[in-house]
């Protein structure tokens, strides 16, 4: 296939990332081992610079095995850096494996061990001293064993009030260092345990209102887990942009109702990626979404080395694409008219309704409201929708 413009160029300021651990799956399953080999990190970054990535992100233990000594990590760090250089990668995320070890079977942040709770917030420490050295400004925290098989096994708001103590401790100790990190939480509500606790985006957000330094901490939404339950992820990320909290992105593709796939960006439910894309982009109003697109997924286990790199080039160009269609569907004017069709009396009524007053009140009460005439005429949203498919489908190009 020739270059064209939906090609990934950081240098036309696409920053487009991802995980050490997705280009570097070797496709082992539950139920069948490895079918690629495992590249080592420095052939990685050079397989994601040549295809047009701007940054890649880590696990602690993606670079650094668990338990290396002192020397060995400062040596494999050193490597590392020299393959950031070369490749001009940039690192604006880490994260810590809080979840393969066996010390975490039960959880790590939510042990109901004391002991293990404190190895885990030492772990994540080491995690964030990593992250830094590598130029990382936002960490990610994914709490994949933070749950139950049996709620036999502690109350879920001792579970609750411990992941908060390790979160507030965290946080105050990133401030005594005098660093400017912030954390991102990613939710998901199953997988690898029965039950996850804070199942979703909006348990996140809540349950972040609740720590003690909340400004640092924002989410880190995943398509994935968000559609795993049958959720839509448009709503939740829009619900975090609102609240100033979208710190992070997991993008990837997804079937409702399964297990956590991990598929190529836009491979599933393309009309919700377009939405999703045109939030992020802003097309529709607001701001863009300012960070890194970053893919949290990997390539079919039918694969080998060479479709690892069709698979990330994919992601980049499924993005491209849609921004590209989502930008075209808001110019469009009939769009633009239909929007505007159903959003009437904003400045009259409104404007009553942003905040209480006896005044207001009164005016409230004086309208003219009857509900036969407003429920007299449709939303016209049949034609919305199609004008959305079509652009989604090809047409319409500019
Ligand atoms: C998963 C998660 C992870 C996290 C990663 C970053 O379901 O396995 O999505 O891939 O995103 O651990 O913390
Ligand atoms: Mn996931
Ligand atoms: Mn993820």
């Amino acid at each position: 296939m020739s270059p064209d413009r939906y090609d990934p160029d950081p240098s036309c300021g696409d920053r487009f990332t991802f995980g050490l651990w997705t280009v570097g799956n070797p496709g082992a399953d539950p139920f069948g081992g490895p079918v690629r080999p495992r590249l080592e990190p420095e052939a990685l970054l050079e397989g994601l610079a040549a295809a047009g990535a701007y940054g890649v992100n880590l696990h602690d233990n993606d670079l650094i095995p668990f338990g290396a000594t002192a020397g060995e990590r400062d040596r494999i760090v050193a490597g590392f850096r020299k393959a950031l250089e070369s490749t001009g990668l940039k690192v604006p995320m880490a994260t810590t494996n809080l979840f393969s070890h066996a010390v975490f079977r039960d959880g790590a942040f939510s042990s109901s061990d004391a002991q293990v709770r404190a190895f885990a917030v030492r772990k994540a420490m080491a995690a964030m001293e990593l992250g830094v050295e590598l130029g990382a400004e936002t960490i990610v925290f994914w709490g994949g064993r933070e749950g139950s098989e049996t709620d036999a096994c502690r109350d879920p708001r001792d579970a609750i009030r411990w992941m908060r103590e390790c979160f507030d401790f965290l946080t105050s100790w990133v401030q005594d260092q005098g660093w400017s990190l912030r954390f991102a939480l990613e939710a998901k509500p199953n997988e690898p345990r029965g039950d996850i606790y804070l199942a979703t985006t909006g348990h996140m957000l809540h349950f972040i209102e609740t720590l003690e330094h909340a400004e640092m901490v924002g989410v880190n939404p995943e398509v994935a887990h968000e559609n795993m339950p049958g959720l839509s992820m448009v709503h939740g990320v829009a619900q975090a942009m609102e609240a100033d909290k979208l710190f992070h992105i997991d993008l990837n593709g997804q079937k409702i109702g399964r297990y956590d796939q991990d598929l190529r960006f836009g491979s599933e439910d393309l009309k919700g990626a377009f939405f999703l894309v045109r939030l992020l982009e802003g097309t529709g109003g607001y701001p863009a979404y300012s960070g890194p697109r970053h893919f949290d997924a990997h390539a079919y286990r039918t694969e080998d080395v060479a479709g690892v790199w069709d698979f990330a080039k994919g992601c980049m160009r499924t993005y491209k694409i849609l921004a590209h269609r989502a930008k075209a569907f808001d110019l469009n004017s009939e769009v633009q008219e239909i929007l505007r069709f159903n959003r009437r009396a904003e400045k009259e009524v409104g404007e009553l309704l942003k905040s209480y007053s006896s005044a207001g009140l009164e005016a409230i009460q004086k309208l003219d409201l009857d509900p036969e005439i407003l429920a007299d005429r449709g939303h016209r949203y049949e034609r919305l929708d199609q004008l959305a498919m079509e652009y989604l489908m090809g047409l319409h190009h500019e």
